[in-house]
Parts: structure tokens; sequence; C-alpha cells
């Protein structure tokens, strides 16, 4: 990690020179966990050493908003989590008044240019091993080593991008680093454990319950059936007038749970192959308090990317930035709308099943009415994680604003054959008058609601041929 260290050592002496001559610096970061964190942690080490500085939170960098951008008369845009798609209309916008921190892939010849710190260039492999977070913390390292401080929030934008692929999902690389860091500093604890939300606060039904990530048939959002079926098992779930907390669980009572919940999927025909993702490395952060989810790295991941995807990642900010008050308080507010939305959406949809047409491993999704469309984009994430969908592409659209169709699609983990949705949705979207575009598993678009049968057809066209 030497020449990375170097690097940012560089990158923060030509940062802190500029901050010293009173320049005025914008961060621009990407509005999902990941990106919320890293412009966070790029932003306050500059703003501790007195930069003017400035953050900015935007869904998507396009041609478009960097001439917005470079209009706006900063001195220095530092970008982080996004940019290494476009390092060449940055160039041609801000000339060398930019830096892209990211760890998303890039052409081999943007990779060695001096305004990218890319994490594909050092030898990381930059979808497993480093996320934005865990670069933007060596960046704050080379400011300023007392923002060691930082370290659980690099771990929490790794497990948020879903990079804790390691075995037992663990952490690995660049990210492993950043929790060595934050458990030499007794910031962080990591145990084998279920790996249920509000381990330590929620009743055990409730914890299993919310689980949706992957999306448990029978068991997500089925609090009364798990109950009964952990009665049934015999587990003591309460000790005097309060509820038992996962937490308090011995190792064998555990595995009671483990077998309820494979039991419950099994009955309701799911695929108990996915319940091996529900047990591994619980990172707690000790330094915060039990009752909030910011106590739990993957809930603390969740809530940044609720607060993103809720249009108010200005929130989450705050809380990264160390606001435990009406910050905090707001965020969770948001998380609990998140996640009733998007169980709002997944019950209408499995209630309506007319709504869900497949056509061979390509799935349409029709939300209109039932699925926000700040929520598509996660309601088909957890699709694409269900059993019976892993293996497809999910197509989703519904209604946004007056007139327009927003499109959402994913490719399942476990697809075969080689699909690029960021070029089948710009393409499909310009055809029909409207926008596109996205990575290869993951891209959207934006459409004239009268079109969506074209666009449809489209689809099916460019994905079968
Ligand atoms: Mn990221």
């Amino acid at each position: 990690m030497e020449p990375l260290k170097a690097r940012f050592d560089s990158v923060a002496r030509g940062l802190l020179d500029l901050a010293a001559s009173g320049r005025r610096i914008l961060v621009v970061t990407h509005i999902d966990a990941d990106g919320i964190l890293s412009g966070s942690m790029v932003f306050s080490s500059l703003a501790k050493k007195g930069a003017n500085v400035v953050l900015r939170c935007i869904p998507d960098l396009d041609p478009g908003l960097i001439s917005e951008l470079a209009s706006q008369r900063y001195d220095f845009y530092v970008f982080t989590d996004l940019g290494s798609a476009l390092v060449r209309e940055l160039e041609s916008g801000l000339g060398q008044r930019f830096l892209v921190i990211d760890h998303h892939q890039l052409a081999e010849e943007d990779m060695k240019k001096a305004a990218v710190v890319n994490a594909w260039d050092f030898g990381l492999d930059g979808g497993r091993e480093a996320c934005s977070s865990s670069m933007a913390y060596e960046f704050a390292l080379s400011v300023d080593p007392s923002n060691r401080d930082l370290s659980p929030l690099a771990v929490v934008g790794a497990v948020a991008d879903r990079q804790d692929g390691g075995p037992d999902r663990s952490l690995t690389g660049l990210n492993k680093m950043a929790l060595e860091d934050a458990v030499a500093d007794g910031l962080a604890r990591v145990s084998k454990d279920l790996l249920f939300i509000g381990r330590e606060t929620r009743p055990v039904h409730e914890s299993v319950a919310l689980t949706s990530t992957p999306y448990l048939k029978g068991v997500t959002g089925n609090k009364e059936g798990i109950l009964s079926s952990l009665h049934q098992s015999g587990l003591v779930l309460k000790e005097g007038a309060s509820w038992r907390t996962l937490s308090t669980l011995t190792e064998d009572e555990k595995k009671k749970v483990t077998e309820v919940v494979a039991g419950l999927v099994a009955s309701s025909g799911g695929n108990t192959g996915s319940i091996a993702e529900l047990v591994g490395d619980a990172i707690t952060l000790a330094g915060e308090d039990a009752f909030t989810p910011l106590r739990d790295v993957r809930e603390f991941g969740t809530l940044l990317n609720a607060c993103g995807r809720m249009g108010e990642p200005g929130t989450g900010v705050s809380v990264c930035l160390g606001d435990r008050g009406n910050s905090l308080a707001a965020a969770m507010a948001i998380l609990s709308q998140y996640r009733m939305g998007i169980g709002r959406a997944l019950q209408a949809l499995s209630e309506d099943p007319a709504r869900i047409t497949a056509s061979g491993w390509l799935v349409f999704v029709h939300g209109d009415g039932v699925i926000e469309d700040k929520l598509l984009g996660p309601v088909i994430s957890i699709l694409t994680s269900s059993p019976g969908y892993t293996d497809k592409i999910v197509v989703g659209l519904t209604k946004s604003g007056e007139s327009d169709l927003k499109v959402s699609s994913r490719v399942g983990d476990a697809h075969q054959g080689e699909v690029n949705l960021g070029v089948v949705m710009r393409a499909a979207g310009e055809a029909v008058r409207g926008v596109g575009g996205g990575h290869s598993m993951a891209a959207g678009a934006k459409i004239p609601a009268t079109e969506a049968e074209a666009f449809e057809r489209m689809v099916v066209e460019m994905l079968a041929g």
C-alpha cells in the first residue's frame, strides 16, 4: 500500500496548499452510502484544516452537470465515488482543476493521470477490496494522521457497497486495513454472528423479519409467522417482561433461530441457499449508542442509503460529520419511511402477480401506483436477490412525475451470459426520446410514459439479440 499512501500524501499536500491560499474547493460526491461517507471524509478532513470547502451530493455525473459545475467558478473540484468514466469530459470542462478519488473501473489511459487516484491503479480490485470510503479514509490520513478516528466510516462504506465478499462476509484489501485500524483503536468489534438488523436492540422475531438482503420468502416482513415458529421451537423469547435480543442468545439458541428461518423459507417454497449469507462477520461500532442504527455497520450503511434514496443526502452527511442529535433523529425517521415504502411495494407486488411478466430470463415489473419512483431501484435490487430472480434480468418501470416513467434494471448475481445494461438502457431510452445509462449490472432510464411499450420492445430485442 506504500505507493497509494505516497500518492495520497502528494495530493493531500497539493490540496492543503490550495486551502492555505484561501482557494474555494468543491467536493462533489455520489448520493449513495459510499458516496456520502467518502465525500464527508474528504470534506471534514479539509474543513478541519481551515479550508474554504463546500460539499455537494449528486445522483449522477454527466457532461451537462460538469459544465454547470465549471460555471460555478470554484478554484478546485474533488470528485469522490464518481467521475472515473468521465475523465476526458472533466479535463475539457475543468482543465487541471480537479481530482477524482474513486474505485470504479476506468480506461487504462485515464488510470495514470495526475488528476485521478483510483483503487484499480494500485493493484486493488475496486469491486471487492476498496471502496471510495476506504480510499477517502487513506486520503484523510494523509491530510492528518489524527483522522484515524474516521476509520469506522470507511468500514461502513465498504459494507454498504457490498464489498464484504471475503470468507464469512469479511472485508479484504484496503477495506480490511481500515477495519484493523478501527479494531486496534477500540472503535469497532468483529464477531461471528447472525447478521440480522437490531441484534442488540430488537426482539428476535422483529430482527429476523427485517431481513431484506437477501430477501427471504416466508420470512421477510412475516413478524407473526416468525414469532409463532420461534415459540414452537421452544426458544425462550422473553426475560421477565422484556424481549430478548439476538445478541443475548447462546450459540445453540442462535442455531435454533437459523433452523426456524430455514424451515419458514423451505415451507413457503423459497431457496434456502441464501441462508448462509445470514451468518458472518458482524461489525459493531463501540462508540455508537446501542439503540441507534449506527451501532451496526450494515445498518449504518442502510441508513445512509435511505437518506440518499429519499432525497435527503445532506441529513446523511450531517450524521457522518458527527451530529447525533437532530440529524440522527431525522435520518432514523427517513430510514423507517424507506423500509415501510419498500415493504409496501413488495407486498403489493406479491398480491398482484400480473404486475410481473417474464419472458425467459427477462422479467418486467410494472410498479405504477405501488412503487414510488425513488424506491424503484432498491425494490428491483431486492427482487434480483430473491429466490427465483437471481438468474434473471429484472427491469422495473414506474410512474415518475406527471408524464414520465422511471426505469431501473439489474442483472441477478447468478445470471448466465454477458449483458451490458448501461448500453441497453441508454439506447432504448434515447430511441423513445428519453435518457438512460449506468453500469453493466445496474442501469436505469427515464422515458415518456406513453412510450412504455416501445421501450420494452426495444429492450427485449436488444437483450435477445
Ligand atoms: Mn462506491
